[in-house]
C-alpha cells in the first residue's frame, strides 16, 4: 500500500522515479547515485528500490557516515559537486581555502 511520503528524502524518492510507478529502477538510481549503493538499498534484491528500502538505506548511511560528525576544520569527504557557477566539477577534497556549502535546492 502506497502511503503519501513525507519530507524531502521522499520527494526527492519521487522526482527519480521518473516513470511514476512508485519504484526507482536501477537506471533512476543511478541518475543521481552510484551503481553500487543500488544493490544496497535494494535489500529483497527484486531489482526494485521501494519506499521502505529507499528510507532504509538512507537511516543506514545516516548512522554508517562520516558526515554527521563534520564539524568545522575537519577534513572534508572525497566527494565532488558541480558549480552552479560555470558547470565545473569541484572537489571538494581539493579545496584549500576556507569554504562554506550552502545545501538546498533551485529551479
Ligand atoms: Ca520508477
Ligand atoms: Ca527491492
Amino acid at each position: 500500500m502506497w502511503r503519501q511520503p513525507v519530507g524531502e528524502l521522499a520527494d526527492l524518492y519521487l522526482e527519480l522515479d521518473l516513470n511514476e510507478d512508485k519504484e526507482l529502477s536501477f537506471k533512476e538510481w543511478t541518475g543521481m547515485f552510484r551503481d553500487i549503493d543500488f544493490k544496497r538499498a535494494d535489500r529483497d534484491g527484486d531489482g526494485v528500490v521501494n519506499l521502505a528500502e529507499w528510507k532504509n538505506f538512507f537511516q543506514f548511511i545516516r548512522r554508517e557516515s562520516s558526515f554527521n560528525i563534520l564539524g568545522p576544520g575537519q577534513p572534508i569527504p572525497n566527494i565532488s559537486l558541480k558549480s552552479l557557477q560555470d558547470g565545473v566539477l569541484v572537489n571538494l577534497a581539493e579545496v584549500k581555502r576556507h569554504t562554506v556549502l550552502v545545501f538546498g535546492s533551485y529551479t
